[in-house]
C-alpha cells in the first residue's frame, strides 16, 4: 500500500539525511518560495526524497518547502499526496541543534484540506533519531538506528502540562497573545529549541503547548500549514491532545496554496481552550 511504502522510504532515507548534515551546513546561493535562504542540506535533502517518493506506485503528487510548485509524479487511481519539509528547523544546523523532517500524505492534490491527511511522520534528528507517525487512529514512535527501525511504542500527550514554547520575536507579539503568555508562564516551564520538530516533540513527551503565532507584522505567522502544520497538527491530535489557528482546529483548514501560512499551535486540549478565548478577547 503506498502509504507503507511512503513510511518506509522516509524511514530509509532518514539516516542517509542526518549523515549528510555535516558537509551541508553552508548557505546555498537560493531563497524559497517563502523568501528564505536555503541552506545545501535543504535541497539536497529534497532532491533525496523527491527522488524516492516520486518513485513510489501510488504517489501522485509530491510538494516541498523548497520547491514553488507541487509536482503531478503518478496517475495512479486513488494516489495520494506527499507534502515534505525536507529539513525543518535547517537554521539549527549551523549551530548544532535538533532539527527534522516533516511529511504529510493526503488523499487529495496539494493545496490540499487537512481533512484529506490520511497519515503524517516526523523524524527527529537528535541526540538519537526517532520517527513518529500517526496513522489509522494510533501514534507510535520508532528508533532510527543502524538500518534497523525499533518500535518505541504507542505516544499518547500526557494528561498534564508542563512545558511551552513560542516562537516570534516577543515585541512582535499582538496583545492578546502576549497576555496569554504571561499566563501560561505562571504554570508551565519554557522549553523552546527553535526548530518546530524537537519543540513539539517535548510535548508529545513532558505534555504542554508549542505555537508560533500571528504576529502584528504578519498576521499569518511562519510556519506553513501543508507541509508543517496540518501533518504536525495530526500527529498531535491522534494523540490525544489539541491543535489550533487560533479559532479552529488546523485540521479544518483548506490552504488555497502549498505555501500558505497560518498561526500554529498545539498541545494539551486545556492549554489550546485557553489559547482560544484568550484570542478570541
Ligand atoms: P524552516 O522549515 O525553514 O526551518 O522554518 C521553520 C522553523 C520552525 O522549525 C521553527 O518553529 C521556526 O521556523 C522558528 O523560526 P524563527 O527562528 O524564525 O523564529
Ligand atoms: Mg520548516
Amino acid at each position: 500500500m503506498s502509504v507503507s511504502r511512503v513510511l518506509d522510504v522516509v524511514a530509509d532515507a532518514a539516516p542517509e539525511i542526518r549523515a549528510g548534515l555535516p558537509e551541508r551546513r553552508t548557505k546555498a546561493e537560493t531563497e524559497n518560495e517563502s523568501g528564505e535562504a536555503q541552506l545545501e542540506a535543504d535541497l539536497w535533502a529534497d532532491d533525496l526524497l523527491y527522488d524516492r517518493l516520486a518513485d513510489v506506485d501510488g504517489v501522485n503528487w509530491y510538494g516541498s518547502e523548497e520547491r514553488a510548485d507541487p509536482l503531478t509524479v503518478g496517475d495512479a487511481e486513488d494516489g495520494v499526496a506527499v507534502a515534505v519539509d525536507p529539513l525543518d528547523g535547517s537554521s539549527n544546523v549551523k549551530s548544532n541543534n535538533p532539527c527534522g523532517t516533516v511529511v504529510g500524505v493526503y488523499d487529495e492534490p496539494l493545496p490540499a484540506p487537512g481533512s484529506s491527511l490520511v497519515a503524517a511522520a516526523f523524524v527527529l534528528y537528535g541526540p538519537i533519531t526517532t520517527m513518529t507517525v500517526a496513522r489509522d487512529g494510533d501514534v507510535t514512535e520508532y528508533l532510527l538506528e543502524g538500518g534497523e527501525r525499533t518500535d518505541l511504542g504507542g505516544v499518547e500527550l500526557p494528561e498534564n502540562p508542563v512545558v511551552y514554547g513560542f516562537g516570534g520575536r516577543v515585541p512582535d507579539w499582538t496583545e492578546a497573545f502576549e497576555a496569554y503568555v504571561r499566563d501560561v508562564e505562571q504554570e508551565l516551564k519554557l522549553r523552546y529549541g527553535g526548530a518546530m520538530i524537537a519543540d513539539v516533540n517535548q510535548v508529545l513527551e513532558y505534555g504542554g503547548v508549542f505555537g508560533y503565532p500571528g504576529l502584528q507584522s504578519q498576521a499569518e505567522g511562519k510556519l506553513r500549514a501543508c507541509f508543517e502544520s496540518m501533518p504536525i497538527a495530526y500527529i498531535v491530535e491522534t494523540a490525544g491532545g489539541a491543535s489550533s489557528d487560533g479559532t479552529r482546529s488546523l485540521l479544518d483548514l483548506d490552504p488555497d496554496g502549498l505555501h500558505e501560512r497560518t498561526p500554529t499551535f498545539v498541545g494539551n486540549e486545556s492549554v489550546i481552550e485557553d489559547l482560544e478565548a484568550a484570542l478570541s478577547d
